[in-house]
């Protein structure tokens, strides 16, 4: 299987100082090479997201992953979830590190229902959604 590592932006004002190395996201992608998946990784930190658009066009992964350990990143992560859904619905999309796995119920409300409670796109239910966000336990990398 073909999947895409994503790590999101920088906080505000870090990119002027501070770019982290991903390291949470690599050890997800050292696990996914060891068993045998075709793996990229992008660093929003560093890469655009029409960057980030273009790769997906062109590779087609058929998997997606997000790193949300700082919540400041959920919003965005949401929206690029939201977007990438919206052009291929196919693609796998998850998310794991330690702020997404304690906010997984809110994430996937606002995935559905948008930040304003809005109803989702017609005829799309929780159930739809609930395979898109799954937390590093059950990816069994922990
Ligand atoms: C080291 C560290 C730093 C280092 C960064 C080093 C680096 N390269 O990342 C430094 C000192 C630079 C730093 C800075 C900051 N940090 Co810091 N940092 C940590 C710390 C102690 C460890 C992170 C780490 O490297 N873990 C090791 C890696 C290998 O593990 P991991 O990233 O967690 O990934 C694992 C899982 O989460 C999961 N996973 C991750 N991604 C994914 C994706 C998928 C798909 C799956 C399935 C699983 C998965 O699997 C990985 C392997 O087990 C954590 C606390 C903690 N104990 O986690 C705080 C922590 C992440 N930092 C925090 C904060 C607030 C900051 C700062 C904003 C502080 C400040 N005010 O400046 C800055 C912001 C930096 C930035 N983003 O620009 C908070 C985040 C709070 C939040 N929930 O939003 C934390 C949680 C500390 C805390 N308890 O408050 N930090």
């Amino acid at each position: 299987m073909k999947v895409l590592a994503v790590h999101p932006s920088g906080l505000m004002y870090t990119r002027v100082f501070l770019r982290l190395e991903p390291l949470g996201l690599e050890t997800v992608a050292a696990v996914l090479r060891a068993a045998a998946h075709e793996v990229r990784l992008l660093d929003s930190q560093v890469e655009s997201h029409r960057d980030l658009e273009r790769l997906i066009r062109k590779w087609r992964p058929d998997a997606v992953c997000f790193s949300g350990n700082y919540l400041a990143n959920i919003p965005e992560i949401i929206d690029l979830s939201k977007a990438i859904k919206a052009q291929w619905p196919d693609c796998f999309v998850f998310v794991g590190g330690h702020s997404a796995s304690f906010t997984a119920a809110d994430m996937l409300r606002h995935y559905v229902h948008g930040p304003a409670g809005r109803k989702g796109r017609k005829g799309r239910k929780l159930d739809d959604a609930t395979g898109s966000f799954v937390d590093e336990t059950r990816m069994g990398t922990g």
